[in-house]
């Protein structure tokens, strides 16, 4: 071989060492992250029942900080304005609700894996033998710039609405905190109970909607308070009583 050939023979060998140095690499860091993920799985919640009313309950500790994050920051350029669904089923905007808002991508892996944890302790607290993916609706990430506000409503649709539009009834809502939010404002208050929700990044709401289809819960009124200062974001898992 003479000197080129082996200059390019070296620098061939040279190029294939960082390539398969770089794939080694990668290989390690997603074993090292998704450990990560599995050890932030492990986190204890612990729960806190508010009112029997509603079976309206706390839960301390339900996402880590790294998920809260990841939620927000996967979210950044996709917030439309929030929308309010009719009777007839139509998505319009309203003065009663100011926020903005916008449904994850259900198939990026981090967001399956923070799914699990709602669908673990809807598993472990609700019924273990359903498939909560089934029952669930597209995750929604809502973001309130200081003032903006939810009014009083309830979660739960109108007869009228499922007369016409052939759904399941929305039977439990979760609201998972995301950020914690400075001094006072962004609360969620339910008036009929008298109770108000500081948020705490990675704690969530639970609530029942209604006993049955037709059975729903007024003590459900509820609202979210306009931020003071800085911003409040906030997770949506509304589940039906059937698969959607
Ligand atoms: O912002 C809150 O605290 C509650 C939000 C809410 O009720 C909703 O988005 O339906």
């Amino acid at each position: 071989m003479n000197t080129l050939k082996k200059e390019i023979f070296m620098f061939l060998i040279l190029i294939t060492c960082i390539i398969v140095m770089s794939k080694v690499y990668d290989q390690i860091s997603i074993k090292i992250h998704n450990a990560n993920w599995e050890h932030i799985k492990m986190e204890k919640h612990s729960i806190e029942l508010l009112d029997d009313r509603i079976e309206l309950k706390y839960i301390n500790n339900l996402l880590s900080d790294e998920d809260c994050n990841y939620l927000i920051n996967s979210s950044q350029g996709y917030f439309k304005n929030s929308q309010v669904v009719s009777d007839n089923g139509t998505s319009t905007l309203s003065y009663e609700r100011t926020s903005q808002s916008y449904v994850v991508n259900e198939d990026d892996e981090n967001i399956k894996l923070i799914k699990n944890k709602i669908y673990d302790f809807l598993s472990n607290n609700v019924d273990s033998n359903k498939n909560w993916d089934n029952y669930t609706e597209g995750t929604q990430i809502v973001k309130y710039e200081t003032g903006q506000e939810y009014k009083a409503h309830y979660d739960y649709f109108t007869e009228d609405y499922l007369k016409k539009n052939n759904e399941p009834q929305r039977e439990y809502t979760m609201f998972i905190y995301l950020n914690d939010v400075d001094g006072n404002g962004g609360e969620t208050y339910f008036p009929n109970l008298n109770k108000k929700i500081k948020p705490k990044k990675g704690a969530a709401l639970f609530w029942r909607n209604c006993l049955e289809s037709n059975k729903c819960f007024t003590n459900s009124l509820h609202q979210g308070l306009p931020p003071y200062s800085g911003k409040k974001y906030g997770m949506n898992v509304w589940i039906r009583f059937d698969e959607i």
